[in-house]
């Protein structure tokens, strides 16, 4: 009954890489609350996934990227909880358009960004990331 009417969700999530270090912001959120995710968010009807990607980092960082490319999608799933969701992530990477620093712009959901070594990354990560990094993703072109 908890997924009668649900359908999945479409989301674009982007790997800033800089250097060694990627982008990754503390969440806040009844999903993953604490947890260190990738900005990103939900395709609006119309977008190009490059389109998406774009927004949404500017929206939460205020960061203009560049040679954005297509790296995997993933089907995740929070079904064991009261309000269950399923998102289709589409996962990108991207390159600073030029040097930039993150802002922190929607302090209601990010407790802020923050550069991260892919070898040492923060923890905890949000789960999703966390599995996909177990399962051996990896954003970096080398
Ligand atoms: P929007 O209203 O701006 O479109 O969305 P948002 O407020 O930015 O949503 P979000 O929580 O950042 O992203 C939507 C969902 O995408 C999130 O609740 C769970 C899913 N998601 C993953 N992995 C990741 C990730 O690494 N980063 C982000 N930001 N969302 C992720 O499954
Ligand atoms: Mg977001
Ligand atoms: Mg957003």
């Amino acid at each position: 009954a908890a997924m009668l009417g649900k359908v999945p969700k479409v989301v674009v999530v982007v790997c800033m890489l800089r250097g060694n270090k990627v982008l990754l912001g503390r969440r806040r959120s009844s999903l993953g609350d604490s947890t260190f995710s990738l900005p990103g968010g939900h395709l609006e009807f119309g977008e190009s996934f490059e389109e998406c990607a774009t927004r949404e980092v500017k929206e939460e960082t205020g960061l203009d990227i560049e040679k954005l490319e297509f790296l995997t999608v993933t089907n995740n799933m929070f079904l064991d909880k009261a309000e269950p969701y399923q998102y289709v992530v589409i996962s990108m990477r991207a390159a600073l358009a030029d040097h930039q620093q993150p802002q922190n712009i929607e302090p209601e959901f990010c407790d802020g960004w923050g550069w991260y070594e892919w070898d040492n990354l923060p923890k905890p990560l949000f789960s999703p990331l966390e599995k996909a990094v177990q399962a051996g993703f990896n954003p970096f072109p080398f």
